[in-house]
């Protein structure tokens, strides 16, 4: 997978060389651009931002060094991401979805967003998500990407070792995680459970379910509808 990333804050995304993502890209697995959005200025300032038409507070990301970045990054395989507290949900299935895909480019808009006109221009040459991490706002798109790519990036077939941590998982049975439980086994007056220690595999998975269940009727009835 190819991924690129317009952004004004490009030493944000250094941490990507280290960690699993790091690996996956020395592999050659994840190829990874990221680029500051201020290269596609012309004026001396590197001017990305202007007021507002139409009044209001706090300034606007500007079209042209958007489209110009664009220009040079865009293929015909591009799904473009503006990370935005006014877009779709991320979830689970945002991630597997964004796994499958060639190359992923994402908007990091700062200020109080990018001229609308970006975004509908660039639905005009390629498919264009707008995306939100949840129901609070971050200063910028940045701390959002870094999320998604790393929700995205362990996806990706080779990047996580076994395949199978991938599946026993909070949300990708609907459910949250089971708790989970290593050597010592009693432990400043706690003990593992007994039926960890037990051998019986049934009633292993019997009693791992039964605490998804119970942890997520606790805390996020929404998940089972309720
Ligand atoms: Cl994707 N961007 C910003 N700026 N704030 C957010 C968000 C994204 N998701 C939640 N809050």
């Amino acid at each position: 997978m190819r991924i690129d990333i317009v952004t004004i804050f490009p030493e944000f995304f250094g941490v990507l060389d280290i960690s699993l993502l790091g690996k996956a890209r020395q592999s050659g697995m994840i190829e990874l651009g990221v680029h500051n959005l201020r290269d596609f200025t012309h004026d001396r300032h590197r001017t990305v931002d202007d007021t507002p038409y139409g009044g209001g507070a706090g300034m606007v990301m500007k079209p042209e060094p958007w489209g110009e970045a664009f220009d040079e990054i865009l293929d015909d395989e591009a799904l473009v991401i503006f990370p935005s507290p006014a877009g779709e949900r991320f979830t689970q299935a945002t991630a597997r979805e964004l796994s499958e895909e060639k190359h992923l480019v994402f908007g990091c808009g700062r200020y109080e967003g990018i001229d609308q006109r970006v975004i509908d221009h660039t639905r005009g040459r390629a498919r264009v998500r707008e995306i939100s991490l949840g129901d609070y706002v971050l200063n910028g798109g940045e701390v959002a990407v870094m999320a998604m790519i790393e929700a995205v990036g362990r996806l990706i077939p080779g990047v996580v070792g076994n395949p199978a941590s991938l599946t026993e998982e909070s949300h990708e049975d609907g459910l949250l995680e089971y708790p989970s439980y290593t050597k010592p086994s009693g432990w400043r007056g706690l003990d593992v459970p007994d039926v960890l220690t037990s051998g019986n595999h049934g009633a292993i998975a019997a009693w791992r379910h039964e605490q998804q269940l119970e942890r997520t009727r606790r805390v996020r009835p929404d998940l089972l509808g309720d």
